[in-house]
C-alpha cells in the first residue's frame, strides 16, 4: 500500500548522524549499524550510505533515489570540520525542497552550529534545524516541519 506520509532522502557524510535520526524520528531504538546501501525507513524516510556523497561516482544513484522522494534533508555533523557539500549541492534536485539538518549539537559550540548552518545554507537549505538525537533537543521543530511538508 502507499503511505500517505511524504517521503524524505537524508544525505550527508559517513557517520553525520543519519541513520541514528532516522532511529529517533521513528521511534526505534538507536543502535549503531553501518549503511551500505540506500534504505527506507518506516515508509518514510531513506536513509543513503555516506559514499553516495562522498564519492562522485554516485550522485547518479543520488539523483535517481530523489527523482521518488518529495524533500531532501542535507545532513551535517555540527563537529565536523569542513564540509561535503559543494555549494549549490541542493540545485541537483530540480527544485525540489532541500532541508538542512545540523546534528549533534548536544556535542557543539555556537561557533561551531553557526558554521554548519552555514554549510547547509550554501548548499542550498531553504531552512535549518538543529538536533540532538541523544538529548532530543530540537526534534519537536523538525517534526513539526516534516509533518506540514
Ligand atoms: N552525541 C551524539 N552522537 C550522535 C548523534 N547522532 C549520531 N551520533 C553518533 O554518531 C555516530 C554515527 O551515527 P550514524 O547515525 O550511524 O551516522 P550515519 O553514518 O550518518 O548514518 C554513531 O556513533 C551515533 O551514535 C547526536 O545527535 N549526538
Ligand atoms: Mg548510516
Amino acid at each position: 500500500m502507499e503511505s500517505t506520509k511524504q517521503r524524505i532522502m537524508l544525505v550527508g557524510k559517513s557517520q553525520a548522524g543519519k541513520t541514528t535520526l532516522t532511529q529517533y524520528l521513528t521511534n526505534q531504538q538507536l543502535f549503531y549499524h553501518k549503511t551500505q546501501t540506500v534504505q527506507v525507513v518506516a515508509g518514510q524516510f531513506i536513509d543513503t550510505p555516506g559514499e553516495y556523497l562522498e564519492r562522485r561516482g554516485f550522485y547518479g544513484a543520488l539523483s535517481v533515489t530523489a527523482s521518488e522522494v518529495d524533500a531532501i534533508a542535507v545532513i551535517q555533523s555540527a563537529i565536523e570540520d569542513g564540509s561535503m557539500f559543494a555549494p549549490g549541492f541542493g540545485k541537483m534536485f530540480c527544485g525540489k525542497p532541500v532541508v538542512g539538518i545540523v546534528t549533534k549539537i548536544d556535542l557543539a559550540s555556537e561557533e561551531q552550529l553557526k558554521r554548519a548552518e552555514q554549510y547547509l545554507a550554501d548548499a542550498g537549505a531553504q531552512i535549518c534545524f538543529r538536533v540532538s538525537s541523544i538529548t532530543g533537543q530540537g526534534m519537536t521543530e523538525l517534526d513539526k516541519w516534516l509533518q506540514a511538508l
